[in-house]
Formats: C-alpha cells, structure tokens, sequence
C-alpha cells in the first residue's frame, strides 16, 4: 500500500514534470481536468492528493508559472492571466470539496451537491409595524365613510404648510425651535394640512379626504413625542358640513378602531386654520378610564385637534365660504396606537427592536 503511494507519487511527479512550457490552450485544458480531479474525489485523501498534484510544490502550478518565460512573448500575458485563474479555481474546488466532504454522499464523477432531503431554513415571518397598521385600519374606517386617499409632499412650502392654513407671520409653530427649515427656505412639514389645500386648489367640493403620513417637528424626544411621527389628517367640504357631523364621524372612528365602550372628549381649543377648535381625547382603554401610566393618571389620552375650516382657509383656495362649510381634524397615528397595544413609551415604536414588533400581529 506504501509502496504503491510512492509509486503513484513518482508517476504523478513525472507527468507534471513532462509540462514544461505550456500554451494557454493547455493551461485551459489542464484546468478542466484539474476541476474534474477535485469534483470526482471521493475522500479527503483524494483531494489532498490532487492539490499535491496540481498545487504542490513540485505540482503543476509551479511548472506552468516556470515555463511562462519561455513562452512566446505574444502568449505569455493571456497564459499568465489562465494561470493565475488555474490557482484560484482549483484552489476553490478543493476548498469546497473539503467543507463539504462527509456532508453528503459524492455521485461518482460529480461535485456533492444540494440535499434536498435536509429540513429547510426557518427564516421567521414579519409582520406589520403597529404605526403601518393602525394607519391601514384607519384608512378602512373612513373608506367606510365615503373618504378617499390624498398624498403630498414631505418638504412642503412656507405658503402650504402656514399661510395658506391662516398661520400668522409671528406664529410660534413657525420658529424654529418648532419646525426644520431648510436652507432654501422650504421645510419638513409640521402637519399633513397642505396634502388638503393642495387636493382642495385643484378641484371643486365636495371634498371627503384623508391625508395620512410622516410628519416633523423639533419636539425633544420623550415617553409621548418624537420628532418624526405619523398623522392621519380628514377634511370634509360639502355644502351643509356641521360640527355634529365632526363629533359623530370621529366617535365612530373611536369605537371601530378602539372598541365599542371608548369614550370620546372634546375640549375647546384654538387653532388658526380652523373656527371653532377643538382638542379631543380617547378614554384610556389600558385602564377603562380609572388612571394608569399610559394615561397619566387622567383616565384620558390626548389624540389631537380639530374643528370647522376657518372661511379663510377656504377663501384662500378659491371656494366659497357662504356655499360651503367644512370640518377638519387631526389624529397621531403613534398616540392610537399606544391605546390600541398598551404601549406606554413611543420611542418604542421606533427602535426597530422585532421582539417588541412582532407582539402586535
Ligand atoms: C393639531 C391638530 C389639526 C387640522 C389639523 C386642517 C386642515 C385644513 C384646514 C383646516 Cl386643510 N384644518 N387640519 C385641523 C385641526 C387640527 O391638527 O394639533 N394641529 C397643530
């Protein structure tokens, strides 16, 4: 047995030393049956066998790199480039046959290939962020209502996003400790209210439209606030629109997004863009209403503002605040869905941790 080894090793030797200067076409030709060797071994003897014989020191390689001076000077840089290409292939090959070597069961003249007998890779499934889904759930709820989708841009002008919603020049919510400006005097916009002006210059009422999206301001984060949030906003512009109409339309929403024993406040508030405001309130559903962390002990969460679109809101997109009336209201996708799925700190909402994501399917 020791003795045939040598012997095959002195066989071996002579074969490679029989190349001596070899052409690109039989650099080619040798490396195919180089990746032949390594695919078709059947051991781990085997393979150590073929890397003597064509990586070894006295192998085929160093032969092949020996004889490219010899080579005629118009073949020598194409044989270079084969026979660097030589060292990484077989290099590879054998690498691979090593990895995979007692894995698999070689088929006699193959590379071991793929098991399709082995258990698939459990790779988990996703699931929907709380914020895409309440913002899904409330787009459904007023689709039932008649209302349709509106999208903007989230660098907005000064005009869309103040002026035209009736924001004065010395306006707080204009500095900027409140709103990012840009350099080139646009800005992050603080609301979705200019997706509606915008839906609302281009065509006549009825308007029925919610806008939901990202929104920006320079709020220091904390357990309610963060800087980058979602805002679902509605705009209804019909001839006869009332303030019951409001209340019943956002109690409705309520008890189809929280459940049927939600109750909803409205507080007098005021805000520019419209006349009369209000700020309303969800009842803590962590707590039925008695107090909790969630809700700060009050037993109600604050979801935003609304109220009738001020006439010159209206008058400052062409529509006539005699024919018609609208309401209008905003509500923080982040804060509904902290009452939906008990989560007491929104910076949650935002660390991308999928063991606290995945709870909310
Ligand atoms: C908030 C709450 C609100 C609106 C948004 C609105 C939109 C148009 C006209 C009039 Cl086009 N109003 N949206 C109304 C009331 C509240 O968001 O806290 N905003 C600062």
């Amino acid at each position: 047995m020791c003795r045939n080894r040598r012997a095959d090793r002195r066989i071996m030797d002579m074969e490679v030393r029989a190349v001596k200067t070899m052409r690109p076409s039989e650099i080619a030709e040798l490396m195919q049956k180089a990746l032949v060797d390594c695919a078709g071994a059947a051991s781990a003897e085997e393979l150590e066998a073929a890397r003597i014989k064509y990586l070894g020191r006295k192998g085929a390689l160093p032969a092949i790199m020996k004889g490219l001076k010899d080579l005629d000077p118009s073949e020598r840089a194409e044989a270079g480039k084969l026979a660097n290409e030589f060292k990484k292939a077989v290099s590879a090959a054998i690498a691979e046959g090593k990895r995979s070597s007692g894995k698999t069961a070689p088929i006699p003249g193959r590379a071991p290939s793929f098991d399709h007998t082995l258990p698939g890779l459990w790779r988990g499934l996703g699931s929907r962020h709380p914020v895409s889904q309440v913002i899904e759930e409330s787009v459904r709820i007023f689709s039932s209502l008649g209302f349709t989708i509106a999208d903007g841009p989230d660098v907005e002008t000064e005009y869309y996003n103040f002026d035209a919603l009736n924001t004065p020049a010395d306006h707080p919510s204009r500095d900027i400790q409140d709103t990012f400006w840009l350099k080139n005097g646009s800005l992050l916009r603080t609301q979705t209210s200019p997706v509606q002006i915008r839906v609302m210059e281009k065509q006549p009422p009825p308007v029925r439209i919610v806008a939901p999206g990202r929104c920006y301001r320079r709020d220091t984060s904390d357990a309610t606030h963060s800087a980058n949030f979602h805002q679902i906003e509605g705009l209804y512009v019909d001839a006869t629109v009332s303030m019951t109409d409001l209340k019943s339309d956002i109690t409705y929403f309520a008890q189809r997004m929280i459940g049927p024993d939600v109750k909803v406040r409205f507080r007098p508030h005021f805000f520019p863009f419209t006349e009369p405001s209000v700020e309303y309130d969800f009842s803590c559903h962590a707590c039925d209403g008695d107090g909790c962390r969630i809700c700060k002990k009050s037993g109600w969460i604050e979801i935003s503002g609304a109220g009738m679109v001020n006439p010159k809101v209206l008058k400052s997109v062409g529509y006539d605040p005699e024919a018609v009336s609208g309401y209008a209201f905003g509500m923080g996708i982040e804060r509904i869905a902290m009452i939906k799925y008990g989560i007491n700190d929104i910076r949650m909402l935002y660390e991308n941790d999928v063991r606290f994501l995945g709870q909310f399917v």
